[in-house]
């Protein structure tokens, strides 16, 4: 079923009217409210920017979409710059590039396996310049405070199904991959690049869910394979309405790293694009996740950022982030 108007499809449950209301008056950007707030507010910060029906939303669902965002004109740069990655004539240090694990082939370069994900650009200025956007980091103070780092960068390129459902992403919390807190510190910036929609495989969302904890996560046991580092919760009450974030190119999506997401099938011909930035206070601190559920985790990156680094000698997670950390906003403090 579609919520009329909203462009999100409720999976079902009471939230539903809450989701409506919040779709049909999402406002665009620049919008500014000066309401006062109860001091109740966990995890957004007293701003002029979100109405207090924004900054509510944000507070009891974990998201918070804002449409039209980003200009097209700047998305069709970053396609550009993606197009250059994928063709090899550009790259940047410590730049990720991931393929597909199934059989697809590539839209710019066809004798190649298809490339799903670029991550950690953020060495590369045409990609960066997406998190320095003013537009998204006045939204992102909003959560962050005013010393903004970009911690963790993407640009997802969600290929079309082989047909063994690869495709999908898991449903997981951000979290599992960041060994820094306080979490309500931290949000995501995420951007449509094109219309996204259940068809080529939408965020899907579980409301609500960024209050509850970190859980174990582990690669899904998926029979056609499951793309590296795309780990799943292991287990969540499956009685939590899903929501499906459908999506307008530049529309884009805030949401706390504790919020049950992931994406569905690509069910078309095309590539799905978004780009996306993780940002954290500059006064967020690194924690040890030796002896808890990321430590699963914490060994993959390791592997993967020696192999970048070309470092011989022990390579610490939080060397790793430290290595990619940049300033979106205001100063550099501890991360
Ligand atoms: O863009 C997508 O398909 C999902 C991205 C996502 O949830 C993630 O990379 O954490």
């Amino acid at each position: 079923m579609q919520a009329p108007g909203s462009g999100i499809t409720p999976g079902g449950g009471g939230r539903l009217s809450v989701l409506q209301r919040h779709l049909t008056a999402v406002p665009v950007s620049g919008q500014v409210a000066t309401a006062t707030y109860s001091p109740n507010f966990r995890y957004t910060l007293d701003n002029n920017l979100l109405t207090p029906e924004q900054r509510q939303f944000y507070e009891e669902n974990g998201f918070l979409v804002i449409k039209n965002l980003v200009s097209h004109k700047d998305i069709d740069d970053f396609r550009d710059v993606f197009e250059k990655v994928c063709r090899k004539e550009l790259t940047a240090p410590g730049m990720l590039v991931m393929r597909d694990v199934a059989i697809a082939k590539s839209e710019y370069v066809p004798d190649q396996k298809a490339i799903t994900k670029v991550q950690d650009f953020q060495e590369l200025p045409g990609l960066f310049r997406y998190c320095s956007l003013p537009q998204i980091l006045q939204y992102v103070e909003c959560f962050t405070g005013p010393n903004i780092m970009s911690m963790h960068t993407m640009l997802i390129n969600k290929p079309p199904d082989a047909g063994k459902k690869t495709s999908r992403h898991p449903m997981h919390q951000d979290l599992h991959y960041f060994p820094f807190r306080p979490e309500d510190r931290i949000v995501c910036a995420w951007t449509a690049m094109e219309r996204i929609d259940r068809s080529n495989g939408c965020l899907v969302v579980l409301p609500g869910t960024h209050t509850g904890v970190l859980k174990q996560h582990d690669y899904p046991e998926w029979e056609g394979g499951v793309n590296k580092m795309y780990h799943g919760v292991r287990d969540y009450d499956p009685n939590i309405p899903r929501v499906h974030l459908a999506m307008e190119k530049g529309d884009t999506v805030f949401f706390h790293p504790i919020l049950i997401h992931g994406s569905g099938m690509n069910k078309t011909a095309g590539f799905r694009k978004a780009i996306s930035c993780h940002y954290a206070s500059a006064d967020c601190y690194y924690i040890d996740v030796k002896g808890t559920s990321q430590e699963n985790i914490e060994k993959e990156v390791i592997e993967i950022a020696k192999k970048r680094y070309g470092v011989e000698a022990e390579i610490s997670l939080k060397d790793a982030w430290m290595a990619k950390a940049r300033v979106a906003q205001g100063e550099r403090l501890n991360l």
